[in-house]
């Protein structure tokens, strides 16, 4: 099959110009695992990187049917109506083609989609959640470079993948569900303790009461975590677009004060450091695992440590001396 081939310089124009066939078959690029489109990528990548960083980066997480894509859709849409140009991303490790994963249906974004303003990208599939995840801040590169100053990334509530997205993101949203009795059952500590707000969504209708109650619940639970500043929790409807103007004023706040202080550069800074160790770490166990000396040594330790014949400290030192040795 001949492979598709790209023109660095070609793409960059297109990307920086805004033009959004190019942009989508950049990130496609992006994500080509052939060889020889990985070394015109980084080309491409070399040429594109100056020319990000100008959006607001934010991760939206919250347990599947809380309603991120329905709330990704109306804020979205009301960004685009006051200016803003929104890209959607999404990191979903489970995703698979025939699946439905997040944005696997754009369905939910209907509006959204159909706007100039806007750009949606499902996640890559496929692959571990680090290699998804590079492959979307590579996306999120592209989108900048594009001219775009929203970028939304979608992640599922689940596993390990908000931790990563928050590694990504200036400003990490929670969308939780207004539920009978204890508000904080079942929601684990840890995505709380990542959140910078929280939205109690589906707050429309006879919802209302029962999402402002949780509010309140939510607000007196966080105000336990010691936190560098106050965790807003606000009610929203993607229905009625109720709260996303107080979400928006949020979000700018945070913005301006984050830019003017120089904490959202240095937060950028270490996430971009915490990233490349990440990148040094998966690189170093696939070599490790590849070397061939230390391929005809694994079975051998892995043996004895099953049989119990050989401490696992042992195994894993002379694993270790024989590859860098
Ligand atoms: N009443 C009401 N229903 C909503 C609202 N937002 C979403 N829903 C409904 O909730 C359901 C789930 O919404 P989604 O947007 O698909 O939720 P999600 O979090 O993206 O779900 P996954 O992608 O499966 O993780 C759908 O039936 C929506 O119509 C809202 O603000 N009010
Ligand atoms: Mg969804």
């Amino acid at each position: 099959m001949p492979t598709y081939s790209y023109n660095a310089t070609r793409l960059i124009q297109g990307v920086l110009a805004g033009n959004r066939r190019d942009l989508a078959r950049t990130i496609t690029l992006f994500e080509s695992r052939n060889l020889a489109h990985q070394e015109v990528a980084s080309d491409v990548m070399r040429g594109l990187a100056p020319h990000a960083g100008g959006a607001l980066r934010l991760g939206i997480t919250g347990v599947p049917g809380v309603g991120k894509s329905t709330f990704i859709e109306s804020f979205g849409i009301y960004l685009v109506d006051r200016g803003h140009r929104v890209a959607v991303l999404a990191v979903d490790p489970s995703s698979r083609l025939s699946r439905g994963s997040i944005m696997g249906d754009k369905t939910r974004m209907e509006g959204l989609s159909r706007r100039d303003e806007a750009f949606i990208r499902p996640s890559p599939s496929g692959g571990t959640l680090g290699g998804v995840a590079a492959r979307t801040r590579e996306a999120m590169v592209a989108c900048e470079a594009a001219g775009f100053d929203v970028i939304l990334v979608e992640t599922v509530g689940v596993g390990q993948s908000e931790t990563t997205v928050k590694g990504m993101v200036d400003f990490f949203l929670l969308l939780m569900l207004a539920g009978a009795g204890d508000e904080l059952q079942g929601i684990k500590r840890g995505i709380m303790e990542l959140a910078d707000a929280v939205a109690i969504t589906k707050s429309d209708g006879e919802n209302r009461e029962l999402a402002e109650r949780a509010r309140k619940s939510y607000e007196n639970a966080l105000s336990f975590f010691s936190r560098d500043r106050k965790v807003p929790v606000v009610t929203a409807s993607a229905l009625d677009g109720k709260g996303l103007d107080s979400l928006e004023t949020i979000l700018s706040d945070f913005y301006t004060e984050d830019k003017a202080s120089g904490a959202l550069e240095h937060r950028r800074k270490k996430q971009q450091i915490d990233w490349l160790w990440a990148l040094v770490e998966e690189g170093l166990m696939e070599r490790f695992k590849q070397a061939p000396k230390v391929v005809s040594l694994v079975d051998e330790m892995v043996a004895g440590v099953e049989k119990g014949e050989i401490f696992p400290g042992h195994a894993a030192r002379k694993l270790l001396d024989r590859f860098s040795g």
